[in-house]
């Protein structure tokens, strides 16, 4: 079993489609093991986005994660972090596959609907930073 970190992002929060989120991962067979509605503080979002540091978008991507409340997640599933990413689909809703996540409920590249752990590295140090209780 591997565990990946998620957020639904204020979008996808603000168009109330948190639910609708969380209806589909129970469905798809991840289990929920820690989950709060929380909203980033600046200083949250520039550490949890600091590798986008040198990226273009990175004032943009700080500004939106903090505009309104997202809902973090821990999630369990076997291959966890891809099964994830294939739910979320690509990063720009335009190029994500049918009934993905971010095609159903993303805007653009931006204001994708979803985060998702890329890698079991990362996957680590995100549910350290939100659920240190949840760490290995
Ligand atoms: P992903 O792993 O699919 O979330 O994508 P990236 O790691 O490439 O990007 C992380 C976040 O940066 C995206 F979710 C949104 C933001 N981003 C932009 O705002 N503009 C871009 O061109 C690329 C990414």
């Amino acid at each position: 079993m591997e565990k990946t970190f998620a957020i639904i992002k204020p979008d996808a929060v603000k168009a109330k489609n948190a639910g609708k989120i969380i209806n589909r991962i129970e469905k798809e067979g991840f289990e929920i093991l820690g989950m709060k509605k929380i909203h980033l503080s600046k200083d949250q979002a520039e550490q949890f986005y600091a590798v986008h540091k040198e990226r273009p978008f990175y004032g943009e991507l700080v500004e939106f994660m903090t505009s309104g409340p997202v809902v973090v997640m821990t999630l369990q599933k076997e291959n966890a972090i891809k099964a994830w990413r294939d739910l979320m689909g690509a990063t720009d809703p335009a190029e994500a596959g049918e009934n993905t996540l971010r095609k159903l409920y993303g805007s653009n590249k931006g204001e994708n609907a979803t985060h998702g752990s890329d890698a079991p590295e990362t996957a680590a140090e995100e549910i350290k930073f939100f659920f240190p209780e949840l760490a290995n």
